[in-house]
């Protein structure tokens, strides 16, 4: 595919979203992946603007049929944003299945304002299933940036403005003109990720979403606060996980100083106070954590912390914790997943069950709030082994805990495990909307949708409040 344009003027969408009524909660964090890409392209000389229509119209609400709610900016203030930066090229982000209807639309959205105007999809979702987007999106996308965009997406636009053959660029996909879909190698992990410019955190306001208040895990102390990542990729081969399809399975840590370095600038410069962390594995390297941490308190950032994404947690002790909890970190999230020995080994998780009872007094002996992140309902999983998790919950004695219906994602191991069980997820239309952890309607567990959420509402009640099934939790949960 050949064709010559200038482009100069990109704008980086986060597009609108969908939540389940009553189910599922509003979320919205500064979008760090968009940071990134936006400082590369305004590095390369381009002129780049953010739009996070998630937290622009973060109390804008549609209902949708079937229980869904939209949120973020309407269609017409979209089209009107786009219109007021005229962007030669709209990049959006697709980073969630469950949100590919809206993230496609966002793309129309854009068509509509400007048939000119190059489209380009990157994230997790599009990075899965790049043929795919190409396919449902209609010829609402021209190109798929598959894995990490930092160095793909100014390449390709440059290859666009030379008139370079789209083909040999890797880590693209583009319909030919015959309407094919054709996907180009995959590119490596990036291996040095010191050489990555620091998010551009001015495309979209750290403030903004600091006053909304709706971060990941719901943690929230200090404002304002941002998200932030120490580390790229994850080496394990946790059977649910999805995070490979961007990140790889190398583990590629940046710098502990030069972390520290971006850390103090945000402290210092910008008045950040909290720091939320979405590394995948915050302390796989665990020398390397301490002297994040360590850091923090010999250069008195004076900062609260959490690790909203992932710890390693064989990798935790009484000393890392304490240095964590001096270093300004006040929750922590435990990946428990399951309390059932069996369904560990087949989950592929790197821990024993034995590792929590032993670490979580100590989370909460140093003062730190405890959270645990479970699932149940992998497929073939026995009733007996779901109430072993449901028992070990309860045994752990969590500050909070959350259960989520295990839900396959496309491209993981637990998605071919769930067809073999239910071969209608082969249907190459699947709504992926209904990816969603809290109601997730896949029978893979040989039991109905109704009996397992039943399952989940005692458990729920039971381990965070203490209550029976008919009472009323006070998280409305
Ligand atoms: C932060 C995060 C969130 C935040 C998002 C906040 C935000 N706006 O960033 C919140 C809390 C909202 C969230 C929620 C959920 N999440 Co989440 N989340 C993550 C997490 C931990 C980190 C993402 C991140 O910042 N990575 C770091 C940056 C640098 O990488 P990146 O975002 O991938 O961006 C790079 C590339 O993707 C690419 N790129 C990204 N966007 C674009 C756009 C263009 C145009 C281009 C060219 C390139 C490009 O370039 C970037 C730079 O290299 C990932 C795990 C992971 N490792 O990705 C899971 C992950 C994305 N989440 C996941 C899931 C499932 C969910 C939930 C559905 C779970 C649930 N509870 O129901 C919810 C759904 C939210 C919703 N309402 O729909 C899955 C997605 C898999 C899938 N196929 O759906 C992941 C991969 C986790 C996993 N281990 O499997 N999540
Ligand atoms: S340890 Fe975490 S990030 Fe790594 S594969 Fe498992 S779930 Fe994914």
């Amino acid at each position: 595919m050949k064709m010559k344009r200038k482009l100069k003027k990109i704008l980086l969408v986060n597009p609108p979203n969908i939540v389940w009524e009553g189910k599922d909660r509003k979320r919205v964090d500064f979008p760090i992946g968009l940071g990134y890409l936006g400082a590369m392209l305004k590095m390369e000389g381009f002129e780049v603007e953010g739009l996070d229509v998630l937290m622009e119209g973060f109390d804008t609400e549609q209902k949708l049929p079937g229980g869904k709610i939209r949120f973020g900016l309407t269609d017409d203030e979209i089209k009107k944003k786009i219109e007021d930066f005229d962007p030669d090229v709209v990049g959006v982000s697709s980073m969630f299945s469950k949100g590919y209807k809206l993230a496609f639309h966002m793309c129309r959205l854009a068509k509509e304002v400007n048939p000119d105007i190059v489209i380009l999809l990157g994230g997790n979702h599009a990075s899965t299933l790049p043929e795919e987007c190409l396919r449902r999106s209609e010829g609402a996308v021209d190109y798929v940036v598959i894995g990490e965009g930092d160095y793909t997406t100014g390449k390709l636009i440059r290859a666009i403005n030379k008139g370079i053959d789209i083909s040999r660029i890797p880590g693209v996909a583009f319909m030919d003109e015959s309407g094919h879909a054709v996907v180009n190698p995959y590119i490596e992990p990036i291996y040095n990720v010191d050489l990555l410019p620091w998010p551009d955190r001015s495309l979209y306001s750290i403030y903004k979403y600091s006053k909304i208040g709706h971060p990941h895990g719901d943690d929230l102390n200090n404002t304002p606060y941002t998200t932030f990542v120490s580390s790229r990729g994850c080496p394990f081969l946790c059977t649910f996980c999805a995070a490979f399809h961007v990140h790889g399975r190398t583990y590629r840590p940046r710098d502990p100083e030069l972390v520290l370095d971006e850390l103090e600038y945000l402290v210092k410069v910008m008045g950040v106070r909290e720091v939320h962390f979405e590394d995948d594995n915050l302390t796989f390297d665990r020398e390397r954590a301490m002297k994040i941490f360590q850091g923090i308190i010999d250069r008195r950032l004076d900062i609260s912390w959490i690790p909203s994404n992932g710890l390693a947690f064989y990798t935790l002790d009484r000393e890392i914790l304490t240095l964590m909890r001096d270093s300004g970190c006040y929750t922590v999230w435990i990946p428990v997943e399951t309390g059932d020995e069996l369904t560990v080994k087949r989950i592929k998780k790197p821990t024993k069950i034995q590792t929590f009872r032993e670490i979580v007094p100590i989370i909460k002996e140093l003062g730190m709030i405890a959270k645990g992140l479970f699932m149940y309902g992998f497929p073939g999983e026995t009733r007996e082994q779901m109430e072993n998790t449901f028992r070990f919950a309860k045994e752990l004695d969590l500050d909070y805990a959350t259960f989520s219906l295990t839900t396959p994602l496309p491209g993981t191991e637990l998605w071919d495990e769930a067809l073999k069980i239910q071969p209608e997820l082969a249907d190459p239309d699947f709504d992926w909307e209904r990816l969603q952890f809290g109601i997730s309607n896949l029978q893979i567990a040989g039991m109905s949708t109704d009996e397992m959420l039943q399952l989940r509402k005692k458990i729920w009640l039971d381990v965070n409040w203490g209550l029976s099934e008919n009472e009323q939790a006070p998280d409305g949960k």
